[in-house]
């Protein structure tokens, strides 16, 4: 009897992942939590494993196509069939139910393909036109029970599926949505005014024309050109860089810290560290120092809410750190840093970069940031100005450390400095915050007694 595999809901707000690659074959057999398909997200790369086993009879998913939870991936006539989908390499038991939809191929458009593959077909995202065509005949009834999708710390979010529906065809997190109603419950209206809110900026720009959609000039009046199709990372950076840079007013405080001790303590230790199974970086120790500084500082472990006129404090410390990856830029989160020594943040940061780059994040372990660290240190140069990763209000960016003569008691003294660019939120964060809080960085990472006195 053949047996349909469908897309298991692998996350909490994750309903539609990019099938970067397929492992399997009609004809294959395939056993049950074998990898058969490789997805990523705008956020995690992961591999998704099969809960059936058997021989595939036909493949429905294709690659660079936009699959969404409970669409059919492949079917198979059955060996055995596992009682559960439960996806190993990625994990959510938070994770929403998967809606119950029709199979349908994910939508497939043609794209100009790069010179080497003239033929190839690249599927894109759905238009909203589309979006809404495809989910027109398959969505949820009114009568059905609504689906609870999760707020964080397991707070059941109510809504019935038609607001739900709303949310998503207008590409709004419900898990974000005030609800105005008894309990919490969440409306449409409750949906549309999110909307607006997330949608437009003090002057009416919306992230979508910050985006560009200036048309351009043909190119080829002036010399060949290649057309390369975005990939979901690339295509998803450029809307939230261009979002956060339009809806945030960004400033940036620039320092300098002397880690000529550090790096002492870093060569003195650093044998030590890596019998512990890790490099000791200056980001690791960076982390760390944050834990401190975010406590002292609640501002900057902070969200801004304007809809209800509040600032939402996290009391619990998760630093992302950007990688840099072939497939573009990645932000993996270090949960709970300050529950964690600096070896552990090393050993925790080297698996969370290499798993990114590997394309085999888990997409847990890509949310929940309060803060971002972005070290441009290792490849070179003297400042930068880091844009915010919403809903977090700052970021650090780190550049590269060299050594410059400084004036200490009357003579200059070759010192090992660090730049520090710290861009803020203006709308949370004032000026003088910003100054004071970089400087309890550098005061810290300078004498990290300072540590002991404010942890
Ligand atoms: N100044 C001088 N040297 C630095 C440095 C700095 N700020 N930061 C790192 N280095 C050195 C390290 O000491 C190491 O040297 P050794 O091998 O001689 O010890 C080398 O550069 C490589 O370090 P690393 O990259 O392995 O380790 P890390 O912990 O410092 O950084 C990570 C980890 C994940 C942040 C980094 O690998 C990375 O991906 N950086 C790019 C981040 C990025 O793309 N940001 C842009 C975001 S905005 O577009």
């Amino acid at each position: 009897m053949p047996t349909e595999f469908k897309l298991p809901a692998l996350a909490e707000n994750v309903d539609k992942v990019t099938v970067t690659k397929i492992f399997v074959s009609v004809g294959d057999t395939i056993a049950k939590d074998q990898t058969i398909l490789e997805i990523e997200t705008d956020k995690a790369a992961a591999e998704v494993p099969s809960s059936v086993s058997g021989t595939v009879t036909e493949i429905r998913a294709k690659e660079g196509a936009v699959l969404r939870v409970g669409d059919i991936v492949l079917v198979v006539k059955e060996d055995g069939v596992a009682k559960a989908a439960a996806p190993a390499a990625i994990a959510p038991a938070k994770a929403e139910p998967a809606p119950k939809r029709a199979a349908a191929p994910a939508p497939v458009a043609k794209v100009a393909a790069p010179a080497e593959k003239p033929a190839a077909k690249v599927a894109v995202a759905p238009t909203p036109e589309e979006a809404e065509a495809e989910d027109g005949e398959t969505e949820q009834g009114e009568g059905e029970e609504p689906r609870v999708i999760q707020r964080g710390g397991g707070v059941p979010v109510p809504a019935s599926p038609s607001v739900r529906r709303l949310a998503r065809e207008i590409g709004v997190d419900i898990s974000q949505v005030p609800g105005s109603g008894s309990d919490g419950r969440v409306s449409l209206e409750d949906v549309k005014a999110h909307s607006r809110l997330v949608n437009t900026d003090v002057r009416g720009v919306t992230p979508r024309m910050a985006g560009g959609t200036m048309p351009l000039p043909d190119f080829t009046r002036w010399g060949d050109i290649e057309r390369l199709a975005m990939n979901s990372v690339r295509r998803r950076t450029a809307e939230n860089m261009a979002s956060a840079w339009v809806t945030i007013p960004h400033v940036t405080q620039f320092d300098k810290v002397d880690i000529t001790q550090i790096e002492q303590l870093r060569k003195q230790y650093g044998k030590r560290t890596e019998a512990a199974g890790a490099k000791l970086t200056v980001t690791a120790i960076i982390v760390k120092v944050l834990a401190t500084a975010l406590r002292k500082f609640p501002q900057f472990n902070s969200s801004i809410d304007l809809e209800n006129n509040e600032i939402v404090q996290k009391k619990f410390y998760n630093i992302g750190v950007a990688v840099d990856t072939d497939r573009g830029l990645l932000v993996p989160v270090i949960h709970n840093v300050d529950q964690k020594t600096v070896v552990e943040i090393a050993i925790e940061m080297n698996e969370l970069a290499e798993r990114a780059r590997q394309r085999k994040s888990k997409l847990e372990e890509m949310q929940g940031g309060t803060f971002t660290v972005s070290n441009l240190g290792g490849i070179g140069g003297t400042s930068f100005t880091p844009i915010i990763n919403p809903p977090e209000v700052a970021i650090l960016g780190i550049s590269r450390a060299h050594v410059e003569p400084v004036y200490v008691d009357g003579q200059f003294v070759p010192r090992t400095m660090l730049p520090l660019s710290l861009s803020y939120d203006h709308r949370v964060i004032d000026g003088a915050d910003a100054a004071r809080f970089a400087r309890f960085l550098v005061e810290a990472l300078e004498q990290p007694f300072l540590l002991f006195l404010e942890a």
